[in-house]
């Protein structure tokens, strides 16, 4: 039971953090190391992540680990899913990577389906039909005649980009891979169809390694330049959300989860995915998971409408921290403005304030004008939205589900925990807010053989964290609201 160190590189749509974690005795102790934001460049028509200074940011990541005297065991990365970027012959990397909110996918999955019906690419992939899924950006980025894309002869998810430019090695981690609705789950390979119809060849994309395999070691030029030594990069889920799902703290099977950051992703763990009429209908996904499993889940719109907010009360002069936030929600009256958070005009739209304020009126509801109204129209849809979800779940679960673990950042928000369990009306239980880094960290303690089954890294989970739980209250109240609520979001 030797004491290692592991750095987890972990980025979302909005920030980043690298983090270190000792484990020792069966738990693990973890600590920020870096945090960063992680911007959207814009340019002109075009939307693009900046790789470059991501690299730079992971690389002052390690050099903060090194500087502390620490001894690196293994290195893991994930990041938010679908995007890549395309590699050249000689192997640098031909463009900035397109960001996923770029409105050049707007239209593209009907076009797609002209070739391969809706219902085929569901059944052959098992994931929900979202226009901005890898699948549909290399379809655009064909029609546009993408000299990037004409120029490839490889593809890489941003994970598997960021350990190429460690280690050199191009691989396709499974979980992320999962992400592109360019992969059959049962077969756990790329869908030769769906490529033959953008037309694309599947060798633009690298060989399949599952979650928990050594990718490669960091090469001697980040040695030297980071000040560390020949470390092993170990495939994690690639995928944000796989790795949070990873440190569930939970006993057994009968949950749901909810990974609340930018995207609050919805569902529940199963052992095979769920490819059914009805999963097709509510258009739910079965993304790749770690340990054979299986994330079957629906994409709701999250935090991305308080940090739109948030940005231009910024802009605006106002900048409202997290806690300020949370103190304003709680002052503002309940249920008097509500939207549906997936409704198309909150995608990306120059003005979160002005969409907000236009669905309030276009749906008969008076317009909300201060902070606190804005911000307690958030939080109490979101809350009955995750109701909503959380009753097609419990129609396609094979199990009953008896809670809902709550896990990412915004499980630190107590207001929406606790309105999540009176709208759900079942128990709430809260954290580990820093989810996705714990589970990217156990994925490495699985590649050094430190633990194996998700029974084992999940008891490791719950010896290290301290999950709090919120009993449904104020249950009429909320049912009138959902009501309500049903009805506004019928809206299109
Ligand atoms: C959350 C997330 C989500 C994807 C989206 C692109 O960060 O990875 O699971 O659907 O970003």
């Amino acid at each position: 039971n030797k004491t290692c160190h592991f750095f987890a590189f972990d980025l979302g749509a909005t920030s980043g953090r690298s983090c270190i974690a000792k484990m020792e005795n069966d738990s693990i102790e973890l600590r920020e190391l870096t945090r960063f934001p992680n911007k959207i460049i814009r340019i002109n028509d075009k939307y693009h992540w900046n790789i470059y200074d991501l690299f730079e940011e992971l690389k002052r990541g390690l050099k903060t680990a090194a500087a502390e005297g620490l001894t690196i065991d293994a290195i893991g990365i994930d990041t938010w899913g679908v995007d890549f970027v395309y590699l050249g012959k000689d192997g640098s990397l031909l463009s900035q990577p397109r960001a996923y909110r770029d409105p050049y996918t707007n239209g593209m999955p009907e076009e797609f389906f002209k070739s391969v019906p809706k219902k085929e690419v569901y059944d052959a992939t098992g994931i929900q039909i979202m226009n901005f899924n890898s699948l549909y950006q290399l379809y655009a980025a064909k029609k546009e005649k993408s000299s990037a894309l004409e120029a490839a002869s490889d593809i890489l998810f941003m994970p598997d980009a960021l350990s190429y430019l460690l280690t050199g090695r191009k691989v396709c981690e499974y979980t992320i891979a999962s992400t592109s609705q360019l992969l059959n789950p049962r077969t756990k390979n790329f869908e030769a169809k769906l490529f033959d119809a953008i037309p694309l060849s599947p060798s633009l994309m690298q060989p399949i390694v599952m979650p928990g395999e050594i990718i490669g070691y960091v090469n001697e030029n980040i040695q030297k330049e980071c000040g560390i030594g020949r470390v092993p990069v170990i495939a994690v889920a690639g995928h944000d959300t796989g790795s949070a799902v990873v440190a569930v703290p939970t006993v057994d099977e009968n949950f749901a989860y909810l990974s609340s950051g930018t995207w609050s992703l919805m569902g529940i763990e199963v052992n095979d995915p769920i490819i059914t009429e009805e999963s097709y209908a509510l258009n739910f996904t079965n993304e790749g998971g770690v340990n054979g499993t299986t994330r079957f889940l629906k994409n709701i719109t999250g935090m991305w409408l308080i940090e739109q907010c948030r940005k231009e009360w910024e802009a605006a002069g106002n900048k409202l921290p997290y806690s300020e936030i949370d103190k304003l929600s709680e002052s503002a009256e309940g249920f008097r403005f509500m939207i549906d958070p997936d409704h198309a005009s909150f995608a990306n739209p120059d003005s979160m304030l002005k969409a907000i304020r236009e669905y309030c009126v276009n749906t008969g509801q008076a317009a909300p004008v201060t902070h606190a109204d804005f911000i307690r129209c958030i939080f109490d849809s979101l809350a009955l939205k995750y109701r909503k979800v959380l009753e097609s779940l419990q129609s396609l679960a094979p199990f009953p589900i008896q809670r809902l673990h709550v896990i990412g950042g915004g499980a630190n928000n107590k207001l929406l925990n606790q309105s999540t369990a009176n709208a759900i009306g079942m128990p709430v239980v809260s954290g580990p807010s820093e989810a996705t880094a714990i589970g990217n960290i156990m994925m490495q303690a699985k590649g050094v053989g430190a633990v194996s089954s998700l029974g084992d890294i999940r008891r490791v989970v719950r010896n290290s964290v301290s999950p709090e739980t919120f009993q449904p209250q104020d249950t009429d109240q909320w049912n009138k609201a959902y009501t309500r609520f049903r009805e506004i979001i019928t809206y299109k």
